[in-house]
This record gives C-alpha cells, sequence and structure tokens, in this order.
C-alpha cells in the first residue's frame, strides 16, 4: 500500500529539514564584548552599524548617551527622555572582533534649531569607493513619542572621520496623517498617517543593482496594536548617487514586521532579518530584486535572535550560502535594560549546541546588569 504522507512531513522534505540541507535556518549564539564596549553602569551603548574592515581593523559605529532616561514628558521637555535620547553617534575599533577601543564621537549634535540638534543615534556605515557614508537617526527637540524623526548622513574619506553632514536630511517621514489632541500620544489620531508618516528610523543602506538602496523602518501616526504586536514596516528609498535624492518605492511598506532592518545580499537578491515585531517576527526572509521578500527561514524566540543586529559586512561575491552575509557581528542586548549594551553574535550554523545554549549565555550576560 502506498505511504500516506502530510503537507508538513512534505514540506519537511521539500525543504532538505532533515538532511541538515536547508541552510536559511539556523541559531545564533553570545558572547560579552571586552575592553571599551564591555557593559557599564550608567552608560548606554545600543543600535550598533554594520561592522567594516579597514586595513585589517574592525570599526563599528552606535548610538552612546550617558545617564538615567525618564520617559517622554510633555511638561519635561528637557528630561532624557529614552536610552536614545540627548545620544551621539560613538565609534569603536577592533582586531579580533571581541576586544574594542573606544576612539570617539563620530557624528555629533547640530546646532540648536537644526535637524539633529537634540539627539543623533542608530547608526550605519557604508564604505564605497575610498569613502565612508554614515546615516543615522536624528531629532530635534523636545524629543517626545510625537516627534519626527528623519535620517541624515555624513561622509568622510576615512572610518576615524571626520565625518562632515549633509546641509539636510536625507529621508524625512511622509505626511498624510492628523494627531488627535496635543498630548503627545502617537497611538491617538484624527486621520492615521502613511506607515512611515511618525518617524523614519534605523538606516541599511546598500550598493545594490547599481543603485543605493536604503531600507528603513517606519512608525506610522496612529500606531495599532495587532495580534503580531506593534504596527512597525519597513520601507525602502532609493537613490542614483550616494547622497541622494532617495525616492520611496511605490511598493512601500516592503515588510509588515520586524523592527531593526538588517539585510545582506545573496545570489543578486537581499535576504533580510526580520526580528521582535508583526505577524512574520523571528524569519529571515529573502527578495531576488530587493523589494519582493519570501519567508525562508523561522529562528528561534527572543532569547536567541540577535536584536538591532550589525553584521560583519563581507564581500556578496564570497557569499556562497544564504546566510554568509550574517555570519557574525553586533547586536544589542534585549529590551528593558537601564543601560543597554552591545554583544557579539555568530551564527550557530550547525545547531550541534541546542538553543538553550543561547538562553544560558543570554541570562548569564543579563546577570550582570
Ligand atoms: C531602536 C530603533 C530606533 C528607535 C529606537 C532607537 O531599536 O528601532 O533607534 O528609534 O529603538
Amino acid at each position: 500500500m502506498e505511504k500516506k504522507m502530510s503537507t508538513a512531513t512534505k514540506r519537511a522534505i521539500e525543504g532538505k529539514y532533515f538532511e541538515g540541507g536547508n541552510d536559511w535556518f539556523t541559531y545564533f549564539r553570545y558572547r560579552p564584548l571586552k575592553g571599551d564596549l564591555a557593559p557599564e553602569q550608567g552608560v548606554v551603548r545600543r543600535d550598533p552599524s554594520s561592522v567594516i574592515l579597514v586595513d585589517g581593523t574592525y570599526y563599528v559605529y552606535y548610538t552612546k548617551s550617558t545617564g538615567e532616561w525618564f520617559g517622554a514628558d510633555i511638561n519635561k521637555p528637557e528630561q532624557k527622555s529614552f536610552p536614545w535620547d540627548y545620544a551621539e553617534v560613538w565609534y569603536s575599533t577592533s582586531k579580533d572582533g571581541i576586544t574594542w577601543k573606544e576612539e570617539g564621537v563620530a557624528a555629533g549634535l547640530g546646532a540648536p534649531g537644526s535637524y539633529d540638534e537634540r539627539s543623533v543615534f542608530t547608526p550605519e556605515i557604508l564604505a564605497h569607493e575610498g569613502k565612508y557614508y554614515l546615516t543615522y537617526q536624528c531629532a530635534t527637540s523636545p524629543h517626545l513619542h510625537r516627534t519626527r524623526h528623519c535620517i541624515g548622513m555624513s561622509i568622510a574619506d576615512n572610518p576615524n572621520g571626520p565625518f562632515i553632514k549633509l546641509a539636510e536630511p536625507i529621508l524625512r517621514p511622509s505626511d498624510g496623517g492628523e494627531w488627535y489632541g496635543d498630548d503627545d500620544n502617537r497611538f491617538r489620531v484624527l486621520k492615521k498617517g502613511d506607515f512611515d508618516s511618525c518617524q523614519v528610523h534605523d538606516p541599511s543602506l546598500h550598493y545594490y543593482k547599481g543603485k543605493f538602496y536604503l531600507y528603513y523602518k517606519g512608525e506610522t501616526m496612529g500606531e495599532e496594536i495587532f495580534r503580531g504586536g506593534r504596527e512597525i514596516k519597513w520601507g525602502v528609498a532609493i537613490a542614483d548617487k550616494i547622497e541622494g535624492p532617495y525616492v520611496k518605492s511605490e511598493y512601500n511598506p516592503i515588510s509588515n514586521s520586524g523592527h531593526e532592518p538588517c539585510l545582506w545580499e545573496y545570489d543578486g537578491g537581499m535576504a533580510a532579518l526580520v526580528t521582535s515585531d508583526g505577524m512574520e517576527k523571528n524569519t529571515i526572509q529573502y527578495a531576488k530584486d530587493g523589494i519582493n521578500f519570501e519567508i525562508m527561514s523561522s529562528v528561534s524566540r527572543w532569547e536567541g535572535v540577535p536584536h538591532a543586529a550589525g553584521p560583519f559586512r563581507s564581500d556578496p561575491a564570497t557569499h556562497k550560502k544564504p546566510l554568509d552575509g550574517l555570519s557574525w557581528g553586533i547586536c544589542m542586548t534585549p529590551a528593558g535594560l537601564k543601560y543597554d549594551h552591545l554583544l557579539r553574535f555568530d551564527l550557530n550554523r550547525a545547531g550541534i549546541e541546542h538553543t538553550n545554549a543561547s538562553h544560558a549565555e543570554m541570562k548569564e550576560i543579563l546577570k550582570n546588569q
């Protein structure tokens, strides 16, 4: 008699689940950082950029702020509202990706009245044709829930800077929504805006198919909470020249899940790690055209997924397997700590050590808070 086979088993066989042949699946491992990037009381370090290698030295850029934060309070517009308030973009260097030396500020605050007067944070770095392009979020004062973040760019001839700012942001939120009341409540609107009407976040810039693809996360005016959690979506804006103008894709949003965009090139397309929010959270996705993403695998729950991952930017020409562009990098501790800090992640492809190993490592790391 012919053996019956369930849909799940057919899918598993087609997906090569049992042979260990599906290279889209992985576990992750974590290690604390040493040197200047070891956890430090009273100092927030979070939202790292990708890691780049220049003349045998690794570089990472990140948000740095000091002191306690108290939440957004419309009556106290000067108080530090978020861990990423009154922040600057700092950078560190390393020879091995574990022990880091903090070098200083890469992008500081703009003059009062400028688009980056209050805070600059959540950076990304792109090395392109001998120059270094730093992109990051910018906030004006007061820095509350309804403050419209934009994305700025600074350019240097050297990864150590000096980084020179462009006069204008390269990306701004879209228009269209209308707030209800003036109480700084980002959920209350008369009219809901586009997915990126309140803020544009987390730039991830790639030189791709001869153009510049600026992936970003949008937050909407009138955010809702769905069964997948927070309403967080991603867009892409594309430019012919690296300084812009960046034109938002007509296909936006290109992801209806995820948090900090983390992308790498593979086989002519873009792969993405989609974490934290939305129905498709904790998946790895792939788009042959960089825009139309399909789910390729799932990754384990929060302890096991690197947050705000900044992968080591290896040469896409060397990526033979789907996750080669995500082999290691710097990420941050999961939300909820008073002083976030940075961590090293590595793929644990074989899954030889069960995901519990990652949980144990993460618990150990958090124990020291
Ligand atoms: C992060 C990022 C952006 C947000 C905040 C700081 O993880 O998504 O940078 O604004 O949280």
